[in-house]
C-alpha cells in the first residue's frame, strides 16, 4: 500500500508535468516545429489525473483532440508524444498523426480523435469486448460538453447501460464548445438527469476538485468491477487558452476575464504543490523539468519519417 505522502508526491508529478509540457509546446509553437494545431488542456489538468489515479494500468483510455494530459495521466510515453507533435518517425503514431491522434497502446491509452464523440462508441465497443472475454478490465472515456449534443452519445449510453458494460463515462465539461457557452445549447443545465434516466448513476463534481475527482472515480471504478455496469462524471473544469492553439482569447468576448480568473483561483496544480514539503515539490519539479529537456531534445534530433513509409499503416495490413 502506497502512503498518503507518495500518493500526493504521484498526484502532483503527473498535474506537474501535463501544465509544463503544454507551457512549453505553447513557448515553441509559432516557431512552426509542432506540425499539427494543438488543443491545450491547461486548466484542465485534475480531470485525467483524478480519474487515470483510480484506474490500474492494465485499464483501457479512450479520449479527444484535447488529449494530451489523458495520454501523459495514463502513463504515455512523453519523447514519443513530442517527437509525434514534431511529426518525427519515433512519434507514438510515426508521425502521421500528431497532437490530436496521440496513441501509447503499450499503456492502455487508445487512439484520440478529431471528429467529436466518435470516442465514445468505440469504447463501449471495447467494453462489450472486455465484458465478452470476461476481463475484469475497465474502460474510462473521456469527451467535452459539446459532445453529449452528439446522438451517438445517447445511443452509447443506451446501449452500455442494457448490457451492463465496463465503462466510466467521463464528461470534461469546461463550460464551452469553442466559443459557445453551456447555455446557449442546453435547455436546461442536467446533463447528469439526462444520463440517470438511462439508469446509469451520474454525478457532478464541481470545481475541478483533484480529490473529489479521484474519490468518485474509484468508487466508480470499484461498481464497475463488481458487474454494476457504467458509471458518469461530469467533471466540472476550465480551459484556460483558446480552444485551439496556445493563444489568449478574451478579445473574442465569449467569456469574461472574471470567469478566467475565477477558475485560476482554484487551479489544482497550484493548490496541489503547495501540499507538498518544499524540498519535496522542487525535486519533483526538477526531475519533471529534465524529463522535458530530454524530450524536445529528443524530438529535435529525431528523423522526419521517410517518404518511402507515406502509405504504410493507413489500411490495416
Ligand atoms: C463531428 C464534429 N462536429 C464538429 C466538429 C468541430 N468541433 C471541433 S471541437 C468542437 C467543440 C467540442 O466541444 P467539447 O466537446 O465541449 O470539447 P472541448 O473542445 O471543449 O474540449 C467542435 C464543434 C468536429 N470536430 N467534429
Ligand atoms: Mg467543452
Amino acid at each position: 500500500m502506497m502512503d498518503a505522502q507518495d500518493d500526493l508526491v504521484n498526484l502532483y508529478r503527473s498535474l506537474f508535468l501535463i501544465r509544463r509540457v503544454e507551457e512549453r509546446i505553447a513557448e515553441i509553437y509559432h516557431t512552426d516545429k509542432i506540425k499539427s494545431p494543438v488543443h491545450l488542456s491547461i486548466g484542465q489538468e485534475s480531470v485525467s489525473v483524478g480519474v487515470c489515479a483510480a484506474m490500474r494500468p492494465d485499464d483501457i483510455a479512450f479520449g479527444t483532440y484535447r488529449g494530451h494530459a489523458l495520454y501523459l495521466a495514463k502513463g504515455g510515453d512523453l519523447n514519443a508524444m513530442i517527437s509525434e507533435l514534431y511529426g518525427k518517425a519515433a512519434g507514438c503514431a510515426r508521425g502521421k498523426a500528431g497532437s490530436m491522434h496521440l496513441v501509447d497502446m503499450a499503456v492502455g491509452m487508445m487512439p484520440t480523435s478529431a471528429i467529436v464523440a466518435t470516442t465514445i462508441p468505440q469504447a463501449v465497443g471495447y467494453a462489450m469486448a472486455l465484458k465478452m472475454r470476461g476481463s475484469n478490465q475497465m474502460v474510462a472515456v473521456f469527451f467535452g460538453d459539446g459532445s453529449t449534443e452528439e446522438g451517438v452519445f445517447s445511443e452509447s449510453l443506451n446501449f452500455a447501460a442494457l448490457k451492463k458494460l465496463p465503462i466510466l463515462f467521463v464528461c470534461e465539461n469546461n463550460l464551452y464548445a469553442i466559443y459557445s457557452s453551456m447555455k446557449a445549447r442546453w435547455p436546461a443545465d442536467n446533463l447528469c438527469d439526462r444520463v440517470a434516466s438511462y439508469g446509469i448513476p451520474a454525478a457532478r463534481i464541481a470545481d475541478g476538485d483533484l480529490d473529489a475527482i479521484r474519490t468518485a472515480a474509484s468508487a466508480a471504478v470499484t461498481a464497475i468491477r463488481r458487474g454494476n455496469g457504467p458509471q458518469f462524471l461530469e467533471c466540472m473544469t476550465y480551459r484556460w487558452h483558446d480552444h485551439v492553439g496556445p493563444g489568449e482569447d478574451l478579445h473574442i468576448g465569449y467569456r469574461t476575464a472574471e470567469e478566467l480568473a475565477a477558475w485560476k483561483a482554484k487551479d489544482q496544480v497550484a493548490l496541489t504543490g503547495a501540499r507538498l514539503a518544499p524540498d519535496v515539490r522542487a525535486r519533483v519539479e526538477q526531475a519533471v523539468e529534465d524529463a522535458i529537456d530530454a524530450a524536445f531534445a529528443f524530438a529535435e534530433q529525431d528523423l522526419f519519417p521517410d517518404v518511402a513509409e507515406l502509405h504504410d499503416h493507413v489500411f490495416h495490413q
